[in-house]
């Protein structure tokens, strides 16, 4: 049978393509696991940026919902302690940017491992449902905390009590992705973002992640200090020089990733 999970590197660019096409992409327990493996593969210096995306017409639609009635299956007690919560880990301590390219419906965890990642990407068509509210769940894979930063306390909680679907457009509106695309060119236009950014100064990047994860928890000091701190490490890096250079000489910089 086919791997629930697709993984290949190309231009220093790691796709990954969640494969239960006919499932909508639902995450059972290899599938969660395999994430996991690839994920940490992507630790990687070669990889210079992730693209995350689904097979066929959904990104994903979050926990295997089968799975969970199974008699032999992971049981719910483990299934964000062993599935999800490391996934969501993985993705934000990765110092690389993460795509999050959602070519269809994302709904539960399949909504928010995609608005785990730095930059989500949605084609026209592309739909976010917080479907947890619908069975008697609380929404999870860190939806609590990256979606009311994303869009605000008040409409966070109203699409997770509702569960209403939010098309790629209004998601695009309200913040929560960074753009929608066209269908016709989503994967052509995705692609070329992250083979870009795996030419950029993947230091730098790491830093830029890590001083906007900062900021979620941080002080107007304390940030202050960590720009400095990121800063100096910035500067300190092959791909600063390189930069400045390729900008004195007027030509275009050729980053090496360090
Ligand atoms: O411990 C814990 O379990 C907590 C963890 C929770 C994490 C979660 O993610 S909870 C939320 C789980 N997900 C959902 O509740 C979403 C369920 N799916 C849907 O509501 C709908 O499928 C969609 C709105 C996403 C898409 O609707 P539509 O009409 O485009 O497609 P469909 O016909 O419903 O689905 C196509 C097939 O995929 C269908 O299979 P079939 O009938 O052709 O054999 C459907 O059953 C299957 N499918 C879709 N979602 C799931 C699924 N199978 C298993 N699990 C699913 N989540």
């Amino acid at each position: 049978t086919a791997k629930p999970i697709l993984f290949h590197v190309t231009n220093s660019v790691a796709i990954i393509t969640l494969n239960r096409p006919d499932k909508l992409n639902a995450f059972n327990r290899e599938m969660a696991l395999l994430l996991q493996t690839y994920l940490d593969d992507c630790a990687d210096k070669a990889i210079r940026c992730v693209y995350i995306t689904g097979a066929g017409k959904g990104f994903s639609a979050g926990q295997d919902l089968v799975e969970v009635t199974e008699p032999d299956g992971p049981g719910m007690a483990r299934i964000l302690s062993e599935h999800y919560n490391p996934i969501i880990t993985r993705i934000r301590n990765l110092p690389k940017p993460v795509i999050a390219a959602v070519n269809g419906v994302a709904a539960g965890a399949g909504a928010n491992i995609a608005l785990a990642c730095d930059i989500v990407v949605a084609t026209a068509s592309a739909s976010f449902i917080q479907a947890f509210s619908k069975i008697g769940l609380i929404p999870d894979s860190g939806g609590t905390y990256f979606l009311p930063r994303l869009i605000g306390h008040q409409k966070a909680s109203a699409l997770m009590m509702l569960g209403d679907k939010v098309s790629a457009t209004e998601a695009e509106r309200l913040g929560m992705i960074y753009k929608v695309i066209p269908d016709e060119s989503f994967e052509a236009e995705t692609l070329q973002m992250a083979h870009k950014l795996a030419q950029m100064a993947t230091l730098g990047l790491a830093y830029t992640k890590l001083a906007l994860i900062a900021s979620a928890e941080n002080s107007l000091e304390a940030q202050l200090e960590k720009e400095d701190e990121l800063q100096q490490k910035a500067a300190a890096s092959n791909d600063f020089a390189e930069g400045v250079q390729a900008f004195l000489e007027k030509r275009a910089a050729i980053f090496q990733g360090h």
